[in-house]
C-alpha cells in the first residue's frame, strides 16, 4: 500500500490505510486484491463508455444477470399455468422491481392493446357501464404501495423444510406502488344497488380467471391501477388493468380486468374461491381467507446468499408484512428461538405493505439458526410452525405464514431445515 499510493496530503493515506485496515478486519485475505484495482488504472478508468443512446430503456448491469425470477420445473406440468419467483435475497428496502415481480398466470401473458382493452361494470348496478382505459384515465388518482402474496407461498414447505431458498419459500411476493382509480369511485360512477353485497372480478386472459370479493372490500381501498412503479403496468401483471386488494391474497387481484359484476351472494360455482380453501384435520375447511397473516423472513444471509465473508460483522437483512395493517416489531433469534432481539425497521412502515427490517451482529462463526418473528399493529404474533400445524394440521397448502429456520453452518454455508 504505502510503496504503490501516491504521494498527497498525509490525512488522504491515513484515511486510506485506515479505509484498507477495517478491509482487512472484516474479510481478511481480500486486502491485497483489493489493493491492485484500486492502484492499477482499470479500463473502465481508461476509455469513454457508451453514449445516451446505447439505452433507451435502461437495464440492470451485466454484473447482476443473475438476479432473475425463476420457476420450479417439477412444480407444475406446464409453465402457461404456472408461477415463477421474486429473487428475494437480491432486493434491497420495500420496493420489488418490475422486472422481478413474480408471475402467477393461468392461461400465460395475455398481450392486449389498450386501445381495445375495456372494463365492464354491471350487475346490481343502476346504470351498467363500460370504460375504456382513457375514461379510467379521467377519474381522480391515487398512489400506493401494496404487498401482493399469492395465498399458495410456503405452500411447499407445510409438511416441513423443503425448498432451499427464501426465493423458493417465499418469493410469490412483491411490493410495488400503483397508480389508479379508487375501486369505490368506478362503483359510485354506476350506483351500486342496496341489495348488492358481493363483487365478482373476471379477467380477460384466456384462463378468464375470476374472484368473488365482498363489496365492503371493495368500497374500502381496493384500486382499478394502470401504473406500477412510475410506468405502465407490465403485460405478467396485468397491463393494461388490474385490480388492486390490498392486504388480501394474490388469487384476488384479478390482472387484465375487463368486468366487475355485482351480486348478493359469492358465485362459488363459477369461480376459484372454492378451491382457495384451507382444509383442517377435522375434515372441515376454512373459507374465505383472505387475508394475508403476519409474516417475515430472512433474506440475507439465505441458503442462496450464504455468509463468504468469514467471522465479525454481519447484517441480518429480512422483510415483514401483513395483511392487516403495519408492522409494529420484528424480532431476530440466531439460537432458534430461544433468545430474541429486537430487530430495527429502516424505511416507510406504510400499512399493507413490504417493511425492511436489519439486525447487525458481530458473527463469531459458530453454527447458528437464524429465525425472525413479526408482530403487527393488530398485535398479532408470527407462529411457530408447530404451532401453526398443532391449529391447521398439515393438509393445507395456503396461508403458511409459520416462522421460518435458517441453520448457518461454521463455513456460512446456509440450509433450510425445522426445528422443534
Ligand atoms: N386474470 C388473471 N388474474 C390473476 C391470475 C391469473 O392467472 N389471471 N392469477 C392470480 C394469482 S393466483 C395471483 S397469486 C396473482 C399474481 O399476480 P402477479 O402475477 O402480478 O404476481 O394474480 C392473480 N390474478
Ligand atoms: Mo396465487
Amino acid at each position: 500500500m504505502t510503496n504503490s499510493a501516491r504521494p498527497g496530503a498525509a490525512s488522504r493515506r491515513a484515511f486510506l490505510k485506515g479505509g484498507l485496515a477495517a478491509g482487512a478486519a472484516l474479510a481478511a485475505g481480500s486486502a491485497a486484491a483489493g489493493e491492485q484495482v484500486i492502484t492499477e488504472v482499470q479500463d473502465w478508468n481508461r476509455y469513454s463508455g457508451e453514449g445516451v443512446d446505447a439505452r433507451p430503456y435502461g437495464t440492470p448491469s451485466q454484473f447482476e444477470a443473475h438476479v432473475v425470477r425463476k420457476n420450479v420445473p417439477w412444480l407444475t406440468s406446464d409453465v402457461v399455468s404456472s408461477i415463477n419467483f421474486t429473487p428475494l435475497h437480491e432486493l434491497e428496502g420495500i420496493i420489488t422491481p418490475s422486472g422481478l415481480c413474480f408471475e402467477r398466470h393461468h392461461a400465460g401473458i395475455a398481450e392486449i392493446d389498450p386501445k381495445d382493452h375495456r372494463l365492464m361494470i354491471n350487475g346490481m348496478v343502476e346504470k351498467p357501464l363500460v370504460f375504456t382505459m382513457a375514461d379510467i384515465k379521467r377519474f381522480p388518482r391515487e398512489n400506493k404501495v401494496y404487498f401482493l402474496e399469492c395465498a399458495a407461498n410456503s405452500g411447499m414447505e407445510w409438511r416441513g423444510a423443503q425448498l432451499n431458498g427464501c426465493q423458493f419459500t417465499h418469493g410469490m411476493l412483491h411490493c410495488v406502488m400503483y397508480t389508479g382509480v379508487r375501486l369505490k369511485t368506478l362503483l359510485e360512477e354506476a350506483g351500486v344497488r342496496p341489495e348488492g353485497k358481493w363483487l365478482l372480478a373476471e379477467g380477460a386472459d384466456a384462463s378468464s380467471m375470476t374472484r368473488s370479493i365482498p363489496l365492503d372490500k371493495a368500497l374500502d381501498d381496493c384500486m382499478v391501477a394502470f401504473g406500477m412503479n412510475g410506468e405502465a403496468l407490465r403485460p405478467e401483471q396485468g397491463y393494461p388493468l388490474r385490480l388492486v386488494v390490498p392486504g388480501f391474497e394474490g388469487n384476488m387481484w384479478i390482472k387484465w380486468l375487463r368486468r366487475l359484476e355485482i351480486g348478493d351472494q359469492p358465485w362459488q360455482q363459477r369461480e376459484e374461491t372454492s378451491k382457495y380453501t384451507d382444509l383442517l384435520p377435522s375434515g372441515k375447511a376454512r373459507r374465505f381467507t383472505f387475508a394475508m397473516d403476519v409474516k417475515s423472513v430472512i433474506t440475507n444471509p439465505s441458503p442462496q446468499a450464504p455468509i463468504t465473508h468469514g467471522r465479525g460483522p454481519l447484517v441480518v437483512a429480512g422483510l415483514a408484512w401483513s395483511g392487516n395493517g403495519t408492522i409494529k416489531r420484528v424480532d431476530v433469534s440466531i439460537d432458534g428461538g430461544r433468545n430474541w432481539q429486537t430487530a430495527r425497521i429502516d424505511g416507510p412502515s406504510l400499512p399493507k405493505a413490504l417493511h425492511r427490517f436489519y439486525y447487525e451482529f458481530d458473527w463469531d462463526g459458530s453454527e447458528l439458526f437464524l429465525q425472525s418473528r413479526a408482530i403487527d399493529s393488530d398485535g398479532i404474533v408470527q407462529p411457530t410452525k408447530d404451532d401453526l400445524r398443532a391449529a391447521r394440521g398439515s393438509n393445507s397448502i395456503y396461508h403458511n405464514n409459520g416462522i421460518q429456520t435458517w441453520h448457518v453452518n461454521k463455513d456460512g454455508v446456509i440450509e433450510n431445515v425445522e426445528i422443534s
